[in-house]
């Protein structure tokens, strides 16, 4: 359950946060397809509750009525669309899974597919369930209850969401029989919502009873789903990570809370020499990577300080050294922006979401942050994949905010964080010849328009970044020598 299945070559997922299936279709093929985008992390597709007392907030879709695949994403067909158009140009489907709980009490009781439910006695007749298909007696967690007491964490309500019993044979087999039927569709995998509230022993039930992945959609015979749990473990709670890491691939946390950390001055980068375990980090073969993700962007879920869109300096910054470091399986984020950290995604009066555009620097209009359309961060994306598995080698640093490493022969990363320039001859690691830097500008038929780098015969080369620059990010690699 820890292999993602991406495409030959390709080693990176983003998470297209609320968007629409057919737009998602689109984006395979016009950008992400040819970018070298190894797969997408999708908004949960299952029927959700519709909450207009509150606007149609983007948490609605983390309260579930049924397992139709019907919401504001699109329906049935325009997902099994989008799934095929994405596989068909090398890019994987992640399903949002939550199967944790389903809604909150509310007035409103009406899904996204029209189907009713009756809170007041646990009833959702469209999956359905029941009375017997929740934990009982029904209690809520309390914040203590993390340092304490793993049993009420997993068998109480987060935030009053009636909480599923996964030792129900019931349970098990709708939820079971929902992943399997997207599996047969072709998606590659799942994020498992809330992993923390669920046994581990139940949920090992319910990762055994998945099919493999769909053959036609050209994944190979015998692969398994990549699952990866979303377990928040900052430290100190009565619930590890740990007890996740046996069944498959956890959410790391703790990799972007330290990143942010570092490229705001709060760490120096000289310390990032040894990132990975030593840093109390999973290991790599584990860890789902990120810098910010869908709720600790806008202060839900766990972690402050985290880096985001906002700032874009340092956020780039550290999107290109998750990007260019080895470590990890990297996941980016890719937003709607806000103000509200309720606010739903951009709608029409009736609730419709409303599509990006795309402007004609390629960048997202419409209320779309689109991250990923960034230059410098869908640029690193290519740097990771023509890296592949290469070591980190010549670490270089100025004893503070001055970093530059290679990875093996084939690129080579500096940055500078520091109030004052960098500018110093640093072995690149790679064949004498000219490189564009891939952060300030891209290769345009035969020259760059951001910066130019000359190896040398010995592998050096004058490394500038003007700590007044756009960016406090060099970047060269194999793929791009002009
Ligand atoms: C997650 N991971 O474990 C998601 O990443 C996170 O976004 C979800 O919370 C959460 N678990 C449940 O799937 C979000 C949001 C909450 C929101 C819930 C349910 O962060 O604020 O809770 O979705 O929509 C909302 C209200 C809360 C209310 C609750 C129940 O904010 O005040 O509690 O609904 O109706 C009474
Ligand atoms: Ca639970």
């Amino acid at each position: 359950f820890k292999n993602p299945h991406y495409a030959t070559g390709r080693t990176t997922m983003v998470h297209l946060f609320e968007w629409k299936w057919d737009d998602i279709a689109a984006e395979c093929e016009r950008f992400l397809g040819p970018r070298g985008f190894g797969g997408i992390q999708i908004s949960p597709p299952n029927e959700n509750l519709v909450i207009w007392s509150r606007n149609r907030p983007w948490w609605e879709r983390y309260q579930p009525m049924s397992y139709r695949l019907v919401t504001r994403s699109g329906n049935e067909q325009q997902f099994a669309n989008m799934v095929r158009r994405c596989n068909n140009v090398g890019v994987r489907i992640y399903v949002d899974a939550i199967i944790n709980h389903m809604t909150g009490t509310w007035n409103e009781n009406v899904g996204t597919g029209g189907s009713t439910a009756n809170f007041g006695n646990w009833h959702y007749p469209a999956v359905p369930y029941g009375r017997n298909d929740f934990n009982w007696p029904h209690c809520v967690i309390q914040g203590h209850d993390y340092a304490c007491c793993a049993d009420r964490v997993r068998n109480c309500e987060l935030s009053g969401l009636k909480d599923l019993n996964q030792r129900s044979e019931h349970v098990r087999t709708m939820i079971v029989n929902y992943m399997n039927r997207l599996i047969d569709m072709g998606v590659a995998g799942f994020r498992i919502d809330a992993a923390k509230h669920m046994w581990p022993s139940d949920l090992r039930v319910i990762y055994d009873r998945l099919r493999n992945l769909n053959t036609a959609h050209g994944f190979p015979s015998g692969a398994r789903p990549y699952i990866y749990q979303e377990v928040i473990d900052l430290g100190g709670e009565a619930i590890s990570r740990n007890e996740y890491t046996p069944l498959a691939a956890v959410t790391e946390f703790r990799f972007g809370m330290e990143l942010s950390r570092a490229f705001t001055r709060g760490n120096q980068l000289r310390w990032l020499v040894n990132w990975g375990p030593q840093w109390g980090l999973l290991g790599s073969g584990d860890a789902l990577t990120f810098i910010d993700n869908h709720d600790n962007q806008r202060g839900h879920g766990a972690g402050g300080n985290i880096l985001t869109h906002k700032r874009p300096k340092e956020y780039k910054g550290a999107i290109a050294f998750m990007l260019a470091h080895p470590y990890g399986k990297p996941q980016l984020m890719s937003s709607f922006s806000f103000h509200d950290t309720e606010a739903g995604p951009p709608m029409d009066g009736s609730g419709n979401i409303i599509s990006p555009s795309i402007n004609s620097d390629n960048t997202c209009g419409n209320g779309w942050v689109c991250e990923h359309r960034w230059r410098q961060i869908f640029q690193m994306v290519a740097f990771r994949n023509t890296v592949g598995n290469t070591a980190v080698t010549n670490w270089w640093d100025n004893g503070g905010n001055q970093i530059a490493f290679c990875r093996g022969t084939m690129g080579f990363v500096a940055f500078n964080n520091e109030n004052w320039d960098l500018n110093q001859r640093l072995q690149t690691c790679l064949p004498a010849g000219t490189y564009c830097d891939v952060i300030s500008g891209e290769k345009s038929g035969n020259r760059c328009t951001g910066k130019s780098v000359v190896v040398g015969n010995d592998g050096r080369a004058q490394i500038v970044i003007g700590s007044h620059e756009y960016d406090m990010v060099l970047a060269i690699h194999m793929g791009h020598q002009s």
